[in-house]
């Protein structure tokens, strides 16, 4: 898989959003996703403003946004539409199928109608499919959508094992729902082999190390090259450089170099 285009694993996509998204990439010549975690919608529109040149994709955590509001979301789009890139709300679903269906269509926040992607974990079992996929109501319905499921986390210490993610690959690629998955969110290629999913990697940064709190850093060379990342998932190296604007298009060079060589060898 690793050593494939991404041109031609558009082809094999059984996700209409990942097609999109190897596309995307594969035009736009970038393979960096940028975690905009920060509280307040001004601070997350100028980001993405100075970054959306550089990056495939912004990843948010809308529940940390203190004033959220539809026109936020709707500056976002704009956004993303004027610099062609693709949203994902990295809301790691975890609950039973209901729950899960009315957590992404319905409260403040209905996700399904702006996200083109949302994460999900694979603990509820293949259900949490199934609830994605009821809660596309009116907003989500008739467009593109997609999931990421999580098969490995970057956190030192996490409970993931390899039955767990064995599994994960399972309910990725096995079954009727599989045309909902997009990708997985994981640390290693060995997670899963078909080539038409996208691989997304976090816990990437220039300096290599770990922070106050767990989060474990690699490199953008070692995360595409010996840990076969497709996208390269970048929230502080980014966002607490002095000109973040800068450090989006170093990120973006690194990692798409990276992959260059990847598939040349
Ligand atoms: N993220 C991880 N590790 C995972 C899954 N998701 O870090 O296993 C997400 C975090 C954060 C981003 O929720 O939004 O990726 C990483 O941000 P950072 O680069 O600032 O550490």
């Amino acid at each position: 898989r690793t050593k494939l285009t991404y041109e031609s694993r558009a082809n094999l996509a059984k996700s209409a959003v990942a097609k999109r998204l190897f596309n995307l990439i594969a035009s736009k010549q970038t393979n960096l996703c940028l975690a905009a975690d920060l509280t307040h919608a001004d601070e997350i529109l100028d980001v993405a403003d100075k970054c959306g040149p550089y990056i495939c994709l912004l990843k948010t955590h809308v529940d940390i946004v203190e004033d959220f509001s539809d026109k936020f979301i709707a500056d976002l789009q704009a956004l993303a539409q004027r610099h062609n890139f693709l949203l994902m709300e990295d809301r790691k679903f975890a609950d039973i199928g209901n729950t899960v269906s009315l957590q992404y269509g319905k409260g403040i926040y209905k996700i399904s109608s702006w996200a083109d992607l949302v994460t999900a974990h694979t603990l509820p079992g293949r259900s949490i499919l199934q609830g994605l996929k009821a809660g596309l109501g009116e907003g989500g319905a008739g467009k593109e959508r997609g999931v990421f499921l999580l098969a490995e986390m970057s956190a030192s210490g996490n409970l993931i094992d390899a039955k767990y993610k064995e599994n994960s690959n399972k309910i990725a690629t096995e079954g009727a729902d599989v045309d909902f998955v997009a990708g997985v969110v994981c640390q290693s290629s060995d997670a899963f082999a078909f080539p038409g999913l996208l691989q997304l990697t976090p816990g990437v940064k220039i300096d290599e190390g770990v922070d106050q709190l767990g989060q474990q850093y690699q490199s953008p060379e070692h995360v595409v090259k010996e840990r076969g990342a497709d996208i390269g998932v970048v929230g502080r190296g980014i966002l607490k450089a002095t000109s973040p604007k800068q450090a989006a298009q170093t990120y973006r060079d690194r990692l798409w170099a990276a992959y260059q060589d990847r598939v040349a060898k």
